[in-house]
């Protein structure tokens, strides 16, 4: 029996859109299958007050039509989350893609068949589809991670997670707020929520590296300018690490004077977001002038925050990019706010929660509302939580128990005709994701191509190169602290999870690497016709 579709899709967000889209330009039949009821993906889930692109607009977006590219109009530096959704639904219309997705229709299975070389997909309306191939679009922070904290089912007020925010909001005047943990998520939610609510009250395990984003609307004249050359902006990113166009200062920090370190820490703290982190090109490898960038931060936080206790709690004990870095609108002058309060849960742990708050070892906030801001079973979580079975029936989780192996994020040995956008060891959630997955996009639309035109039924990573791959990543990344932490990079925030840096770190060689790799006819996967 013939599959239904060549090609089954999971996923409606950035990566599930670009590549339904680009199948159906290349006569691929495909059946797509998103849990949410639109396209979106992140964006459509994460809806918390504040939620917004650390990536500049004007580069968070696709490229594969120039049309496109310049008809949409970004009204700010950093898009906000409503914004990046519209942005989102505005492509899903132009180009018709929703016609691809099954909606509210989450996949729970997909098996490989060895006899027949086809995927057969089973969803949650209990129907089965079947194809040749299995594209997972499904996200690298997909899969929310709810903590295992005591009594956390006996909470009678609103509870609710950051990556699950009611489409409708959640009523916050007037309401004693509590927020536990302080990444990204939780520093953009905080200065709004101390806005609104009578009283906020901040749980902090560890607290985060954080600069000001200095979002702005975007002048005419800088959108024109970008947009004459659209093409050239897209080209430079191409050869940046994170795909964005940030400039890093190939100076050590160490190679200038201490005051001269200083006027350059500052240029990058006035100029706002991630680009702080290029300040010197060797803060995340050399210890001393990771330390300069921490005492920078410290000095930061404590001429910002008026009482000496909090700005102490503040500070960051880790090593600066060990965790991702956060970018704010006005997160530490938030705790000079008199209806805000942080509490420090390694003075004080979390006991228990109880009906109305939360019980620390020291005494009990009250609390009408439970804000969880504790992030995601990282770039796993969102495959493993799906029951993937490959060749001979072998469970990923399973193949994955140790960590997760994948041959250039993009193929995982054991798996035929399997195909993962953004998956662990590709650069991901290091770079401008919508630029890289319009790169893993297209590299796959090229392969099926070849796999069509020189009738390949079955493709599959060989399990040498994939070991090699993850050696290679693991080697690429090893000068830097960023491999070594207790970060989701690694997998540390989540009990039990094998720890392994997950992130390939230098884009322009990842691009060479996936080239090389198709120019010589698929290197280090197995091509073969048919079944096994
Ligand atoms: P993050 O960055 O993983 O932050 C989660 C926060 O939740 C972090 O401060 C954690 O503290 C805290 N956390 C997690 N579990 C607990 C428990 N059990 N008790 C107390 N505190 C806890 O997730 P985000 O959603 O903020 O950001 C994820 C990415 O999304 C972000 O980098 C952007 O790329 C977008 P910890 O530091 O582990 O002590």
């Amino acid at each position: 029996m013939p599959p239904d579709f060549d090609v089954i899709v999971i996923g409606a967000g950035f990566a599930g859109m670009a590549i339904v889209n680009r199948l159906h330009e290349n006569r691929f039949t495909v059946q797509g299958f998103e849990t949410g009821s639109d396209v979106g993906g992140t964006w459509y889930w994460n809806r918390y007050p504040g939620a917004r692109c650390d990536v500049p607009s004007m580069e968070y977006s696709y490229q594969f039509s120039e049309a496109l590219q310049q008809d949409w109009e970004w009204t700010e530096r950093y898009a906000a989350q409503p914004e990046i959704l519209r942005y989102a639904n505005h492509v899903a219309d132009r180009f018709d893609l929703r016609k691809f997705f099954k909606f509210e229709t989450p996949v729970q299975r997909a098996e490989y068949d060895d006899e027949t070389a086809v995927w057969q997909l089973t969803a949650s309306d209990g129907s089965i589809t079947r194809a040749r191939y299995l594209i997972t679009a499904v996200g690298c922070l997909s899969a929310a991670n709810t903590p295992d904290i005591p009594g956390l089912s006996s909470f009678a007020g609103q509870l609710v997670h950051t990556a699950h925010w009611p489409a409708e909001g959640v009523e916050l005047s007037g309401k004693r707020v509590g927020v536990i943990g302080t990444g990204s998520s939780a520093i953009q939610a905080i200065p709004v929520i101390a806005e609104e609510a009578a009283r906020l009250t901040v749980f902090q395990r560890n607290a985060a590296y954080s600069v000001p984003a200095r979002n702005r609307p975007l002048a005419a004249d800088e959108v024109q300018t970008i947009k004459r050359d659209y093409k050239g902006l897209r080209a430079y990113c191409e050869t940046r690490p994170g795909a964005y166009a940030m400039e890093v200062n190939m100076q050590s920090a160490l190679d200038v004077s201490a005051a001269e370190r200083q006027r350059i820490f500052e240029e990058r703290w006035q100029g706002g977001g991630i680009p702080f982190t290029g300040a010197f090109y060797d803060l995340t490898i050399n210890m001393e002038s990771n330390d300069a960038a921490m005492e920078f931060f410290r000095k930061k936080i404590c001429g910002i925050v008026h009482d000496p206790e909090t700005a102490a709690k503040l500070m960051p004990k880790h090593r600066f990019g060990v965790k991702r870095i956060c970018v704010d609108t006005g997160y530490y002058d938030t705790y000079n706010r008199p209806n805000v309060q942080l509490v420090d849960l390694t003075e004080e742990p979390i006991d228990t929660i109880t009906e109305s708050g939360i019980r620390t070892s020291k005494t009990e906030y009250k609390l009408d509302t439970l804000v969880l801001a504790t992030g995601f079973d990282a770039l796993t979580g969102p495959l493993l939580r799906i029951d993937i079975r490959g060749a001979a029936g072998r469970q990923l989780r399973e193949v994955w128990a140790h960590g997760a192996e994948t041959y250039l994020g993009l193929g995982v040995a054991g798996f035929p005709n399997m195909f993962v956008v953004s998956g662990p060891g590709s650069p991901s959630v290091l770079s401008n994701m919508v630029h890289t997955i319009e790169q893993h996009v297209e590299w796959v639309i090229d392969c099926l191509k070849y796999l069509r035109e020189h009738n390949i039924e079955r493709i599959e990573a060989e399990e040498a190169p994939q070991q090699a791959w993850g050696e290679e990543l693991i080697a690429l990344s090893s000068m830097s602290v960023i491999s070594k932490g207790n970060s989701w990079y690694t997998g540390a925030n989540i009990p039990g999870k094998p720890r392994r840096f997950m992130v390939h770190t230098y884009y322009p060689a990842y691009v060479q690497r996936c080239t090389q790799v198709a120019a010589a006819g698929y290197a280090g996967f197995k091509l073969s016709q048919g079944a096994a």
